[in-house]
């Protein structure tokens, strides 16, 4: 096993693990149990593609070289909507009439991970910094939903919901803003940091994003009334 393939066994084992332990400490109400269960796969799918990554399925030469690893994008492609969706849900306090929200933030979320992958793989320095500015440009609609209109649906729906929505959203916008500055930096990009350095930064976002952002949320639900879900207010 070469040093840069090390981050994968231990991401398959903390994805493996964290998504039984947030299963089993996620919110078992009925009104919230969906977001346990939300918070549970996305490291399950998490620990499958770092398995892959350890096996070396679906790992490519990019361009320069560097490995480009399709299980990272297949991963991050499925996770990211659903710890999306999630989100808005809560923003929305899961009222379906404010429900189309979801797909269009999900549809800008996966053109950001598909454009970025576009990204990795374009030998063309040019073509590769026009995808990459693209996908920031799908990231930044991602983030104009959730700062724009679906927190001030919330701010208007109140409740210790808007606190639980309001607490993920700036863990989450941190965290996701890290990952384009780390591909920037990578073989992907400027060849500043070297792929084993990238692999663990990848890894410490990854367990960020999905496990420790999964225990936080999950128990922030915990401290919902059950009656707050589904409320809606006149003009919302
Ligand atoms: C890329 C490269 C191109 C520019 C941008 C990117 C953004 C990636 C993000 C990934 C988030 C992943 C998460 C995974 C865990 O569940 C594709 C790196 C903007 C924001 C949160």
């Amino acid at each position: 096993m070469s040093a840069e393939q090390l981050p994968f066994l231990v991401g398959f084992v903390v994805m493996a693990l964290a998504s039984l332990a947030i299963y089993l400490h996620g919110d078992k109400r009925q009104e919230f149990r969906h977001h346990a269960q939300f918070h549970s796969v996305v490291p399950f799918i998490a620990a499958t593609a770092y398995l892959a990554m350890w096996l070396g399925t679906g790992t490519i030469d990019g361009p320069d070289g560097a490995p480009v690893y399709l299980a990272r994008y297949a991963d991050w492609a499925t996770t990211t909507p659903i710890l999306l969706a999630g989100l808005i849900l809560t923003g929305l306090h899961e009222h379906p009439r404010h429900s189309t929200y979801i797909l269009p933030a999900i549809v800008l979320d996966v053109i950001m991970i598909a454009t970025g992958l576009a990204a990795a793989l374009s030998a063309d320095e040019t073509a590769k910094w026009v995808w990459f500015g693209w996908s920031c440009a799908a990231f930044a609609g991602v983030l104009f939903m959730l700062w724009g209109p679906v927190r001030a649906i919330g701010d208007r729906l109140g409740g210790r919901l808007e606190q639980v929505y309001r607490g993920n959203l700036v863990f989450l916008t941190a965290v996701w803003l890290v990952y384009p500055l780390v591909f920037a930096l990578g073989p992907e990009g400027l060849g500043v940091i070297a792929i084993g350095l990238e692999n663990w930064a990848v890894l410490v976002l990854d367990v960020t994003a999905k496990v420790v952002y999964g225990f936080v949320a999950t128990a922030r639900f915990k401290t919902v009334p059950a009656d707050e879900e589904g409320s809606v207010v006149a003009g919302a």
